[in-house]
């Protein structure tokens, strides 16, 4: 094809480079946060009080001299992604020197804000190594998700077999569930009035330890797989029940399902929503089903949250077989695990609160 002859086909076959390409070096990006998360870089610019040097950085991060200048570099690419700032102190011969931004604060450890273990965590090579099956995956006749393709045995059973594994997803599960906290405090009235509450799927119970602080006197149950809630204990008005959420679910006033339903395909997800009703049924009306989840807005102009969404929705496709939601989805599965109405609230930028009612 000849562009030269017509200005805009040419900008037009620029422009698709530079996305296409943009595109395949995505993962260099993710990549750099995650060395981020791992040197530690937010941990010693937040220690030191003040914006630091790259050869204070560097000695701080008892880096060899040899990986100074890479260091530099990460930092270029870091800063223009928004995870750092520059300043430049009063003199005009003094050093450049690097600050936080609120994204990489999120990356302090010790903060009920930090994010590092879920950076880890998503990005380790148990999460991805898996992407390179692909190929194999979609030519197999198999029912089988890429994970089980590429690893030959499901994500479940892949981490319950190691301690460090289930730690390091339950350490994940952990910092995402801290955010939580902001969202409570915001939707207090979700939570009033509750005698009782299991939080099914709950981990290691980092929810349900929010709720209890906030609501002392709703009695909680986290209910987990017994390989993760046996060697855990609480108190009066907190405890672990371990058992298999398909089986049956203790009942309660209300079931809370953070992070589990998009676990889960639509069969499955309706199982555990049954169960849900069946573990309310003794408050008849008053009972209530608390989904925090992905809710995909089909009509919304954020292009960005909506990628994030749509990349959530793959990963839980390929680790489980699961899938994120749009509300239309979410509608059909409600009602026909014989809910009678719902409330959809958004919380945290892209997850919502759904209250169901029986
Ligand atoms: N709700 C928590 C954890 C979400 S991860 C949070 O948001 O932090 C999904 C959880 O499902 C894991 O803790 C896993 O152990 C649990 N799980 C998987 N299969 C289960 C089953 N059959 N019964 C109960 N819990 C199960
Ligand atoms: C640590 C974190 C994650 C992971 C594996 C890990 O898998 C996630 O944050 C993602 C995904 O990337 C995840 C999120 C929610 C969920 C399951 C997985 O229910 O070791």
């Amino acid at each position: 094809m000849d562009f030269s002859a017509n200005g805009s086909e040419e900008t037009e076959l620029y422009h698709a480079q530079i996305h296409l390409y943009k595109h395949v070096y995505n993962f260099v990006s993710a990549m750099a946060l995650k060395s981020a998360a791992e040197l530690g870089i937010a941990d010693a610019i937040h220690n030191h009080g003040k914006p630091m040097t790259l050869t204070e950085l560097a000695s701080s991060l008892k880096l060899h001299p040899s990986k100074v200048n890479i260091l530099y570099r990460f930092l270029s690419l870091l800063t223009h992604n928004g995870f750092f700032v520059k300043s430049k102190g009063e003199e005009e011969e003094e050093e450049i020197a690097y600050a936080l931004t609120p994204s990489s604060k999120l990356l302090i450890s010790g903060k009920s804000t930090c994010l590092s273990a879920l950076v880890t965590g998503a990005l380790h090579p148990n999460s991805i190594d898996m992407w390179s099956s692909t190929e194999k995956w979609f030519n197999e006749d198999k029912e089988q998700t890429l994970f089980e393709c590429a690893k030959g045995e499901n994500y479940w059973d892949f981490l319950n077999k190691d301690s460090d594994r289930l730690s390091m997803f339950q350490d994940a599960m952990t910092a995402d569930s801290r955010m939580f906290k902001l969202a409570l405090k915001e939707n207090k009235h979700v939570f009033e009035g509750l005698e009782s509450l299991v939080d099914v799927a709950g981990g290691t119970g980092t929810v349900t330890k929010l709720i209890h602080e906030a609501f002392p006197n709703i009695k909680c149950t986290v209910f987990d797989q017994p390989q993760v809630v046996g060697n855990l204990t609480g108190n009066e008005n907190l405890n672990f029940v371990g058992g298999d959420m398909f089986k049956s679910i203790p009942p309660a006033d209300a079931v809370l399902l953070k992070w589990v339903l998009h676990d889960w395909n639509d069969e499955l997800s309706l199982k555990i929503l049954k169960n849900s009703k069946e573990a309310i049924s003794h408050k008849g009306k008053d009972g209530k089903v608390i989904i925090i989840d992905i809710s995909i807005d089909e009509t919304s102009d954020d292009h960005g949250l909506t990628e994030l969404q749509l990349e959530y929705d793959l990963v839980m496709l390929t680790m489980f077989h699961g899938k994120e939601r749009t509300k239309t989805e979410w509608d059909k599965l409600i009602h026909d695990a014989g809910f009678s109405s719902y409330k959809i609230i958004p919380i945290s930028g892209f997850k919502s609160l759904i209250e169901v009612y029986p």
